[in-house]
């Protein structure tokens, strides 16, 4: 368990977009043998949550949001690669391919997904970010995937997994290739209206739903 001092100072420092000081704290927690995925969960994401909720309010300004992301993209940097350092060697799974969906650039959170789901043994073709339907069924036909997952960040982008749907329905995979949705905006309710096959709250979530996918 990281104490809560270090969650909170964790937390600050991405509201603060204190980028250095907030790099300097991940390392010394990993170093100490702290969760990494815990500093994530329950002091950095809170951070760059808070942020997103005042720039949501107009307290908190593009420029901000853009220096508080960076800071947050450099923790996650270190955070994933302690991840991937805990990975243990685990049977070559079904290949699972992950995207942030066209039109959106969000990626914070599908970076640490597809390192989390790595470090559980599962092959991940990461397809980036602002990536177009076709793309992403090309991509899954020709990889032979079993599960595509999405992310989506803005209400204007969650379209696009709807596309995606509708995509593999005309491809006649839609039995074969299972769907995740996941992102902020994004719920259990809409991944069912939609007719994904599931949808997760956050990575650890995530990986939960992916196996239960694999097995069914
Ligand atoms: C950081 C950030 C940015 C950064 C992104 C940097 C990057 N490389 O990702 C920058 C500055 C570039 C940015 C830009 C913009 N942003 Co922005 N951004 C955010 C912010 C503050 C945090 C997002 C984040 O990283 N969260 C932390 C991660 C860890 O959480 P997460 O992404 O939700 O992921 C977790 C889960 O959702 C889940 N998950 C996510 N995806 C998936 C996928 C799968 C398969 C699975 C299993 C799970 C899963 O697991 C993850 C890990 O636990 C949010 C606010 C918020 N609370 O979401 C606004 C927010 C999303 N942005 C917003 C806006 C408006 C914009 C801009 C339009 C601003 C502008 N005027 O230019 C642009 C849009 C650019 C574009 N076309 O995409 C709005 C969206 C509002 C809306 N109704 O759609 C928000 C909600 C802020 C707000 N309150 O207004 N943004």
């Amino acid at each position: 368990m990281i104490d809560e001092q270090t969650l909170q100072e964790a937390r600050n420092l991405i509201v603060e977009q204190k980028k250095d000081q907030a790099l300097e704290l991940a390392e010394k927690v990993i170093k100490q043998g702290g969760d990494p995925l815990e500093l994530m969960t329950r002091g950095f994401i809170p951070g760059i949550n808070d942020v997103g909720d005042q720039f949501g309010r107009g307290t908190l300004f593009l420029p901000e949001l853009v220096q508080a992301a960076g800071a947050m993209q450099a923790v996650t940097e270190v955070v994933n690669q302690a991840l991937a350092g805990s990975a243990e060697a685990q049977e070559e799974s079904a290949p699972v391919i992950i995207a942030t969906v066209k039109g959106d650039v969000h990626d914070i959170g599908k970076c640490i997904v597809v390192s989390l789901l790595q470090a559980n043994g599962f092959k991940v073709h990461d397809l980036g970010r602002d990536v177009d339907t076709d793309t992403i069924v090309e991509k899954a036909l020709e990889l032979n995937a079993k599960i595509i997952g999405t992310s989506a960040l803005l209400t204007t982008t969650m379209s696009r997994q709807k596309d995606l749907e509708d995509a593999l329905k005309s491809a006649g995979v839609k039995d074969r290739i299972r769907t995740i949705v996941g992102g902020a905006p994004v719920t259990a309710r809409w991944a069912s209206r939609i007719g994904a096959d599931a949808f997760a709250e956050d990575a650890s979530d995530g990986v939960v739903k992916m196996k239960e996918l694999l097995g069914s």
